[in-house]
């Protein structure tokens, strides 16, 4: 009985493990090019930043970070949504594999943002969730973009999804903090906490407008720079 085992995973192995080989190589292949769309994406938004502080003397962009989704998550995600575990079905199904967030300091660079980054002749707006007009009920704030950009591979062009989160600094303050509190265990009295926790949104939203309200201000004394709202209504 044991030889008939050891005969059949013998006999079996090659293929399987033929199989895994090539499933790994394909997804290896495939991550390769999610992260050359964030790289793609990131540059537009450095160059977006840079000719933005040469025209009016200020950065709106504070920090990018990325990632790319990791394998675990990945086939959580898959599980979750009840789609095949697979390199094609997570390429069709799932968006947000390849993700950047831009954190800046105010609000308004966010939409300005948006706009420059999308009206590229090469971007697709493929999802368009505003969490700063519509908050989540938990008082989660950001602008997730869903946008596809082209990458020129060896084989040719294209197009790769890459998720993009715009949040200004309070903004992502709040969601690392609520992240880590989320994840903590057993937590007492979690509706007081939940309560709790929309409030600092809440007040952390209007800190940011005042913040901005400050610097459009300080803009419109300053009579040598010029005004960039005049120069983003003309877009
Ligand atoms: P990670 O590791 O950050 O990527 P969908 O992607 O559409 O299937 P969902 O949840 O509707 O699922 O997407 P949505 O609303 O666009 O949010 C996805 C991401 O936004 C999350 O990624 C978080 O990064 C962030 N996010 C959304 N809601 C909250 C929130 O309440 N608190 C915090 N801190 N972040 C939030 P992932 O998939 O969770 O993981």
């Amino acid at each position: 009985m044991s030889s008939l085992i050891a005969n059949n995973i013998a006999n079996n192995a090659p293929a399987s493990l033929a199989a895994v080989l090539e499933t790994s190589q394909k997804f290896a292949v495939l991550m390769n090019q999610y992260n050359c769309a964030i790289m793609e994406v990131e540059t537009k938004l450095k160059v977006l930043d840079s000719e933005f502080s040469l025209k009016f003397d200020r950065n709106p962009i504070e920090s990018i970070t990325s990632r790319l989704k990791d394998p675990l998550s990945i086939i959580n995600k898959l599980k979750r949504k009840g789609l095949p575990i697979s390199v094609e079905s997570l390429e069709n199904n799932l968006f947000d594999i390849a993700g950047l967030r831009v954190v800046c300091d105010f609000q308004d660079d966010i939409y300005i943002l948006e706009q420059l980054l999308t009206q590229q002749d090469d971007i697709e707006v493929i999802m368009r969730k505003d969490y700063i007009a519509n908050p989540k009920p938990n008082g989660y704030r950001s602008l997730h973009l869903i946008i596809a950009t082209p990458v020129f591979l060896t084989t040719g062009k294209k197009m790769m999804n890459v998720e993009v989160q715009f949040r200004t600094i309070a903004m992502d303050f709040w969601a690392s903090v609520e992240h880590k509190l989320k994840y903590k265990k057993n937590i007492s009295e979690e509706e007081l906490i939940s309560k709790k926790l929309k409030k600092c949104a809440d007040d952390l939203a209007l800190i940011d407008n005042q913040m901005q309200d400050i610097r459009i201000e300080i803009d419109s004394n300053e009579k040598e720079n010029p005004n960039v709202y005049s120069f983003f209504d003309k877009l």
